[in-house]
């Protein structure tokens, strides 16, 4: 059971329109967790955490991200909108993605409204505590929570299963993916267990 307080933060990762069934790279659980992801994220605004929404946010060439993805989630479309059943009021949105020579998964790269860095803006609310939560399980989730596990980092990451959808290009990538994170020190953890 974990206790949200004013030093976590909950980071939603690219829960865009592109990455919901339908869209340019739609996921099959996409739109399925949104639910848990605004419950936790409702909690999160009653226990006085921060709330940290990444999106995806591309210019229309991309060197090698668009050669080995379907074109998705370009700068001012449709698809690179937050899913509308997605809460995001009140959030602190990070764009990542925006350099052409980048891949830009990690929500460390991504960037508010400031350009503050998402780590320096952590540390300026005293972040000692990070909830990811979003998608895509073992490419953008999962390089967010090994940053934040990273050497000199030192959040205590969460991972809450329940509420994160994966691309599975190859079966088992979702598996792995948990695996490599829960090795490297992500705690994984279920919604109900948030309080
Ligand atoms: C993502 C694949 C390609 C993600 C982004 O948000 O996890 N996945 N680009």
């Amino acid at each position: 059971m974990i206790e949200l307080d004013r030093s976590f933060a909950i980071v939603t990762v690219d829960v865009q329109n592109d990455f919901c069934p339908g869209g340019a790279l739609g996921v099959a659980n996409g739109r399925k967790i949104i639910t848990k992801i605004n419950e936790v994220n409702a909690l999160a605004e009653e226990k006085g955490a921060l709330r940290v929404a990444t999106r995806d946010w591309h210019p229309q060439i991309m060197e090698e991200h668009f050669k080995i993805w379907p074109v998705h989630c370009v700068q001012g479309t449709p698809g690179a909108e937050f899913h509308p059943e997605l809460m995001t009021e009140g959030f602190e949105i990070f764009s990542k993605g925006m350099d052409p020579k980048e891949h830009g998964y990690s929500p460390f790269e991504g960037r508010n409204e400031q350009r503050q860095i998402l780590n320096e803006y952590l540390q300026q609310h005293g972040i000692e505590n990070i909830l990811f939560l979003g998608i895509a399980t073992e490419h953008c989730v999962k390089a967010g929570a090994m940053d934040a596990v990273a050497e000199g980092r030192r959040y205590q990451t969460f991972l809450t299963t329940d509420a994160i959808a994966a691309v599975n290009a190859t079966a088992g990538d979702e598996k792995r993916a948990l695996k490599d994170m829960q090795d490297a020190g992500v705690i994984l953890i279920e919604t109900r267990e948030i309080r």
